[in-house]
């Protein structure tokens, strides 16, 4: 009996898996574009056009787009994909406001490339983990990045930093890699508690800076950092 329960366990969570749905509700008005997930899995991608001010909405992995799928003349881009595994692709922006994700519960990925932001990049992961990866993007005012508890992942590849910038990575055991990156503003990064893993190659740092390992045991690589480097705190 046993077995036939366990058996029929397994089919019933294969099914649930193989519906992603989910519907993401886009607005547009007065150039903030907003996007709202629901609890189930979300994945959108915005794909701006040549110009970096034209987006096209799209849903991905079965994601329903409902409301705008194109938006002309976006300045600000407001993001919050809810509960369940979320994915949000941003490519090839131009903004001249912020950009703010908010991932809501679950594992949750971010992914940011060749996009310039004029005003600010928020980043927000309360419940669950966060996959982030940023790459030729620039951002002229500040940065934050805030994650919960749960392995965290962030990779930051040939990106300019302005204005301050900040990664509260929360407790677990998180990954951050940055690669090539200047950081032009004030650096502080708290990784939390848990066993982190920090690497920094070829990094710019432009004013004094903190790196705060939080309790565990921690691993740091640096290498050709210039700059103010950081105040490293790794118990
Ligand atoms: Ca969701
Ligand atoms: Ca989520």
């Amino acid at each position: 009996m046993k077995e036939q329960l366990c058996t029929r366990l397994g089919v019933e969570e294969l099914e649930e898996r193989s519906v992603p749905a989910g519907v993401v509700r886009a607005s547009f008005r007065n150039g903030l574009l907003t996007l709202t997930g629901d609890n189930l899995n979300n994945s959108v991608r915005l794909q701006f056009g040549s110009t970096g001010r034209t987006v096209s909405v799209i849903g991905l992995d079965n994601t329903v787009i409902a409301g705008v799928n194109f938006a002309n003349g976006v300045r600000d881009i407001r993001i919050n994909m809810q509960g369940s595994n979320d994915l949000v692709l941003v490519w090839g922006g131009r903004l001249a406001g912020s950009l703010s994700i908010d991932t809501g519960q679950g594992s949750d990925r971010v992914i940011i490339g060749y996009t310039a932001i004029g005003n600010k990049l928020t980043i927000t992961n309360p419940i669950g983990n966060l996959e982030l990866a940023i790459t030729v993007t620039t951002v002229q005012r500040s940065t934050a990045i805030l994650t919960a508890g749960g392995a965290d992942n962030a990779t930051i590849v040939q990106s300019n930093f302005r204005g301050p910038f900040l990664l509260n990575a929360g407790n677990g055991a998180d990954t951050f890699a940055v690669t090539g990156t200047n950081f032009s503003g004030s650096f502080l990064a708290l990784m939390g508690d848990g066993n982190d893993t920090v690497t920094l190659t070829n990094c710019f740092f432009g004013q004094p800076g903190v790196l705060d390992g939080g309790l565990g045991t921690d691993g740091l690589t640096q290498t050709g950092v210039i700059g103010t480097p950081a105040t490293i705190s790794i118990p």
